[in-house]
């Protein structure tokens, strides 16, 4: 984004005024993500999985990362090598992780519903799991254990009872998808691995393969191909949310620490070029301390020129509002992947937030505690979907099905309405379906 940047020349993040001026979406920072343009080509590549299967797969494989299977099933053996060298401290973290998160989507259960709208006649939501699951996890640079967790859990606890993990071979792990991932499946008692990546691996999926056997929802993040994969193939299988760039927006006042405003800005930046950091705050002298504190910590961390390139891009900056009111709007106008709230009467603020991915209230409550260890789930909807999507979660593994159960005697009270209802629709045989069931004319009080 250099065309923007050099309009900052030395400074690390844009500021926004939108003080004293009307709420404009436009005028939040955004990335943009074309993903239609990948549309187009992974089509002939979904196409040649469906009807070759796993030879389509392991083409793909070759040409796309470079590495020559005959199968793509992770052998039982690979998946407990990986889980005895894993470091024990990495163990031990995942470990807990996982217990985290397990009570939370525990208690995410739904239990069965029946309304008995009358006499005789009910309607029981019944809460029934995905039979057969598909998890998408990357290789590359964004090897996530974290994120195999937080897809995972929710699965077996809505009741899932059977899940597979597709991530892409790397030739330096022996042709086998990142160890790191492997140990986390085994830990997780998932046995059903493929060596597969990017679009084919959705495709996989989707339509079955000889090794395979089809998923019907598919879940987990990608980069641009996977999304594009999973836009295609929806309708096929049932999809989570995309997930693009991270985002994280911090509503935060004075009494906010800026050297921790700035740690988590930079925290969620650190995960791509295009990631998106924002601060929205009333306070000039805490957009000041701010921007100074990412000055020196972004030159003190690992990557940071991923960071710096993120900060300075176009999706982030620090908006300067009126008040904390006129800060809530932005926040929800925004609808961030994570929002934090670091002010004064933290819990009040964030119990006014209706769009966002998830909330994290007051001074101890960093985003990357989400990411990894608070128990709730990191998968979550970004670039503005928060406002009609939630994360993963057991009922993203879940479907409510109608059951409808009437006596003869409920039926027949409730025909003469049915009938009518029909009749104004122009579909007399919907009415004829009640009425042949009954010796049936029109009942005075049906007139
Ligand atoms: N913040 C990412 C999840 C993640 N962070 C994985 C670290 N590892 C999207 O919510
Ligand atoms: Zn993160």
């Amino acid at each position: 984004d250099t065309e923007a940047g050099s309009e900052r020349l030395g400074s690390v993040i844009s500021r926004i005024d939108l003080r004293g001026s009307a709420l404009d979406r436009d005028l939040l920072p955004r990335a943009e993500l074309d993903v239609e343009a990948a549309l187009e080509k992974v089509r002939p590549l979904c196409d040649d999985v469906r009807h070759r299967g796993t030879a389509a797969v392991v083409e793909a494989t070759e040409r796309f990362d470079g590495v020559e299977l005959e199968r793509l099933r992770v052998p039982a053996a690979a998946l407990s090598e990986a889980l005895t060298t894993l470091d024990p401290a990495v163990r031990a973290a995942l470990e807990e992780s996982i217990r985290r998160a397990r009570i939370v989507h525990r208690d995410q259960r739904r239990t069965d519903t029946t309304t008995h709208v009358v006499p005789g006649g009910t309607v029981t939501e019944r809460w029934v799991p995905v039979e057969r699951v598909g998890l998408y996890v990357p290789g590359g640079r964004a090897v996530y254990p974290s994120s195999v967790v937080m897809n995972v859990v929710p699965a077996q606890e809505a009741g899932v009872g059977s899940l597979a993990v597709s991530s892409p071979p790397q030739a330096e792990f022996g042709n086998l998808p990142h160890p790191t991932i492997l140990a986390a499946c085994a830990l997780l008692g998932v046995d059903e691995v493929y060596a597969a990546g990017g679009a084919q691996a959705v495709a996989m999926f989707a339509y079955g393969t000889e090794e395979c056997a089809p998923v019907q929802l598919v879940t987990g993040p990608g980069n641009i191909y996977v999304a594009a994969a999973k836009r295609l193939l929806k309708g096929v299988i049932g999809i989570d949310s995309e997930a693009g760039p991270t985002e994280i927006a911090i509503l935060a006042d004075d009494t906010a620490d800026a050297a921790h405003v700035a740690s988590d800005l930079i925290s969620q930046a650190e995960h791509d070029v295009v990631a998106a950091a924002v601060l929205v705050t009333p306070s000039e002298a805490l957009a000041e301390a701010v921007e100074a504190e990412l000055k020196t910590q972004v030159s003190a961390t690992k990557h940071r020129e991923r960071i710096a390139e993120a900060l300075a891009g176009r999706q982030s900056g620090i908006v300067l509002v009126d008040g904390l009111e006129h800060g809530l709007a932005v926040v929800n106008a925004y609808a961030a992947e994570h929002l934090e709230i670091q002010t004064e009467d933290a819990a009040h603020w964030a119990s006014r937030v209706i769009n966002a991915g998830a909330v994290f209230v007051g001074p101890y409550a960093p985003v990357s505690l989400g990411d990894y260890a608070a128990g709730s789930n990191h998968v979550l909807p970004t670039g503005g979907c928060a406002c009609h999507s939630s994360g993963l979660s057991v009922q993203s593994f879940l479907r409510g099905i109608h059951v409808v159960d009437y006596t003869k005697e409920a039926l027949a009270d409730v025909t003469h309405h049915v009938v009518t209802l029909a009749e104004a629709e122009d579909l007399p045989a919907h009415g004829a379906a009640l009425k042949a069931r009954f010796d049936w004319k029109v009942p005075e009080s049906g007139k």
